[in-house]
């Protein structure tokens, strides 16, 4: 995971997981560094680096730390985002997950699908090692990235989703589309970027973790073509202009967040995916 300041040497790591370890509250190893001489502000910082990658690699939620999540206190039934009205077909607690229907009507979907056509290109997936990406055959759809507010549909897709899931536009990445053709499929994967390969610092240093996934289906394929939880057994059924959502505290699989594209057996499925960021995505 990114160590943001060089000022945080191993040793001192070491030492302060050491002391939060052995019970010291944070105030007090705050306040053993600024004894020692650290100013304020470099302390905190590596006070708080440190801890959270501790927590997070131990698949520990980060406390203090918000997710993207409808506001199902306000209604199990349909919710309002940004004067749209979606409707709650299910909601799971580990793995979260919340599958919507009506995120988008008929005519989004076919407009999604007509701008993004003629721009498709054989998936990739990320390069551990370099943060890079290549055509790999654990994903054999074609796909495309929408930059962020590209177009007047992006925006109003976007603004919708931030309403839904109470999370800022600027924390998602663009509007991804994929296209799968019978036999295509997208293996069982985690979208989060696993601390322990060394291309994660680059992919984090553009708005840190993704700690949300929207897959939004844009039409219904004749067969096949479900997106699937082994860990917990669920396969959501893809049903154009319904979605489904799943949040993950910490990059570990823990949270059960392990999913994937089931092969499509007839016709051809269509998808908007976006990913949610920590921090603003730049
Ligand atoms: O198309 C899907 O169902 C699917 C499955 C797993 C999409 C993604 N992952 C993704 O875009 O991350
Ligand atoms: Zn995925």
């Amino acid at each position: 995971m990114t160590t943001i300041s060089p000022a945080i040497t191993p040793e001192l790591r070491a030492w302060i997981v050491a002391q939060a370890e052995s019970g010291f509250p944070p105030e007090e190893v705050l306040a053993a560094m600024r004894t020692s001489g650290w100013p304020e502000e470099v302390a905190i910082e590596a006070l708080e680096v440190t801890l959270t990658e501790h927590l997070q690699a131990k698949g520990k939620p980060v406390p203090g730390r918000s997710l993207p999540e409808p506001s199902l206190e306000e209604s199990t039934t349909r919710l309002m985002a940004d004067g749209h009205e979606v409707r709650v077909l299910m909601a799971m607690a580990l793995p979260r997950v919340v599958v919507f229907g009506g995120l988008l009507t008929e005519a989004e979907c076919d407009q999604l699908v007509a701008l993004s056509r003629q721009r498709l290109v054989r998936s990739e997936t990320v390069v551990n090692e370099t943060g890079g990406s290549e055509v790999n055959t654990a994903r054999t759809s074609e796909g495309m990235f929408f930059t962020r507010g590209e177009n007047p549909l992006c925006q109003r897709i976007e603004k919708r989703i931030g309403a839904l899931l109470n999370w800022p536009v600027q924390n998602g990445e663009g509007l991804q589309v994929l296209r799968y053709r019978p036999g295509a499929e997208y293996k069982p994967h985690h979208d989060y970027f696993d601390p322990v390969h060394s291309g994660t610092p680059t992919i984090l240093s553009r708005g840190g973790q993704r700690v949300g996934t929207l897959v939004i289906y844009l039409n219904t394929p004749e067969k096949g073509g479900g997106t699937t939880f082994p860990d917990v057994g669920l396969e959501v059924a893809p049903v154009k202009g319904n979605a489904v959502f799943f949040s993950y505290h910490s990059p570990h699989p823990s949270t059960k967040t392990l999913h994937g594209g089931a092969p499509v057996i007839e016709g051809e499925k269509w998808v908007a995916t976006k990913w949610l960021r920590e921090r603003e995505f730049i």
